[in-house]
């Protein structure tokens, strides 16, 4: 049986902006009223999928959501034709409006948690949409996050899809930013690492008192039972609080594994040595690869302004790996400098590839941010949607699409105007038809 490693792009909504929703999050909040453009960010980001396709990988999308967030806007109130709500939210409301136009979901690390059928007690594979209760305008996706999780994933034989958590703070979950697994090939069961940001019931525990920690150790915990995780394949790891309180909002944001590589930063974790004795210990005697930045050679602050870790680390066909890097990483000299010393060193990582996604990088959301990773066997890929998969034709479909319905520039006043709801639903609704998702969005069902 064959075994791969598949990521699901986020396609990048016709709302692409910048209105610094997140507080915590560096990027997002410098970047706060820039001038976006939604055509570059989502072909930015079809850009890299279909690179990695070419490069031989199993490469997939999931669909953006509906924005603005019209039924969101009615549920609080605002009333009359979809113009007037529109026009009143904007006015009365700037913040809450502005959460209901975002496109966040495009950072599809965040759309799920996913236990490959290797680890699951059942053999299936086991997803649950995180219900991302930290952001006001990311708890807005959790819902149709399932639907077109469900609609990708569709077959219950292999597939088993969970409700997201209980919408409240205690059960904060941002899903796949902060978990990693570790294994020797995909198709063999591994340890799932869940980092979170603090413990939700216990306040004596250590927590940041700066910025937010978005992910509880009570939601990591939740969703390994609900996976049917073993105890023994699973290892909690608390995020550092002072590398949450400089802004690592996310763990992909100072860690990343891969298979038999663990490439993290000096501070990314509190108790450091006890965690990785534990990934150790649980991961046997098969060779693992720790590979720590020290922060005399990289200091968190270079960390994030680069992505240094957001960057994915992938298997090619061959089986050397290679680190997908945004381009921020190639800018600074003693980034670049260690990126190209490491691909010489004793680990697996030979090479390293650049892309351009600033666009995204503006909100804070790298490479790794924009993929969900999926471990699948080839049984299991024959299951999924085939229409989400890329391949030439399906990229060149998407890049049409994209040509067709998307604006170059948004600034946001234009978000008031209803002609962009109408361009964003009639994008949305020949999208389904061209990943054959079927009627995922509200306004397709109303
Ligand atoms: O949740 N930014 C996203 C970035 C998510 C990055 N994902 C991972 N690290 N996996 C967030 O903070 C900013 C939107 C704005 O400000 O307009 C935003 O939502």
């Amino acid at each position: 049986m064959k075994h791969f490693e598949v990521n699901f792009d986020g396609l990048v909504g016709p709302t692409h902006n910048y209105a610094g929703l997140s507080f915590g999050n560096v990027a997002s909040l410098n970047n706060a009223n820039a001038i976006s453009s939604p055509r570059q960010a989502a072909k930015q980001g079809l850009a890299k999928a279909k690179a990695l396709a070419d490069m031989g990988m199993v490469q997939g999308v999931l669909a953006p959501q509906e924005r603005p967030d019209i039924n969101t806007l009615r549920r609080l109130g605002f009333t009359g034709s979809d113009a007037r709500v529109l026009e009143s939210a904007a006015k009365q409301s700037r913040q809450v409006f502005l959460a209901c136009c975002s496109a966040s979901s495009m950072w599809t690390a965040n759309a799920a948690t996913v236990s490959p059928s290797a680890d699951t007690s059942d053999g299936r594979v086991h997803f649950t949409p995180a219900n991302l209760t930290n952001k006001f305008h990311r708890s807005l996706e959790p819902q149709v996050t399932g639907r077109i999780l469900q609609g990708t994933f569709a077959n219950d034989k292999y597939f088993a899809h969970h409700t997201h958590l209980p919408d409240n703070e205690h059960f904060g979950d941002e899903g796949a930013a902060n978990h990693t697994r570790l294994c020797t090939e995909y198709g063999q069961a591994g340890v799932e690492l869940f980092v979170y940001g603090r413990h939700a019931f216990d306040s004596s525990k250590p927590a940041p008192t700066r910025y937010p920690a978005r992910q509880t150790l009570e939601a990591s915990q939740a969703i390994a039972r609900l996976h049917g995780l073993e105890d023994e394949s699973v290892v909690y790891i608390q995020q550092n609080p002072d590398v949450i309180d400089q802004g690592v909002f996310h763990n992909d944001v100072i860690a990343v594994g891969n298979q038999n590589v663990l490439f993290y930063h000096e501070q990314a974790f509190y108790k450091k040595d006890e965690a990785l004795a534990e990934i150790r210990q649980k991961f046997g005697e098969k060779p693992l690869h720790f590979v720590e930045v020290p922060t005399d050679q990289i200091s968190v602050m270079d960390a994030i302004k680069t992505y240094l870790f957001n960057t994915q680390i992938i298997t090619l066909p061959g089986n050397e790996m290679a680190i997908i890097a945004p381009t921020e990483c190639q800018e600074n000299e003693a980034v670049s400098r260690y990126l190209e010393e490491l691909v010489t060193k004793d680990t697996p990582i030979k090479q390293v590839k650049y892309f351009d996604v600033k666009q995204s990088m503006r909100n804070g959301g790298g490479p790794a941010c924009l993929r969900l990773r999926v471990a699948l066997t080839d049984t299991e890929l024959d299951a999924v949607n085939p229409n989400t998969l890329i391949n030439d034709n399906q990229f060149a479909r998407l890049n049409t699409w994209v040509d067709k319905h998307y604006r170059d520039e948004l600034r946001e006043d234009d978000l008031r105007d209803p002609q962009l709801l109408s361009e964003s639903r009639a994008a949305l609704d020949e999208l389904t038809q061209i990943l054959n998702i079927g009627s995922v969005y509200p306004f397709q069902q109303d």
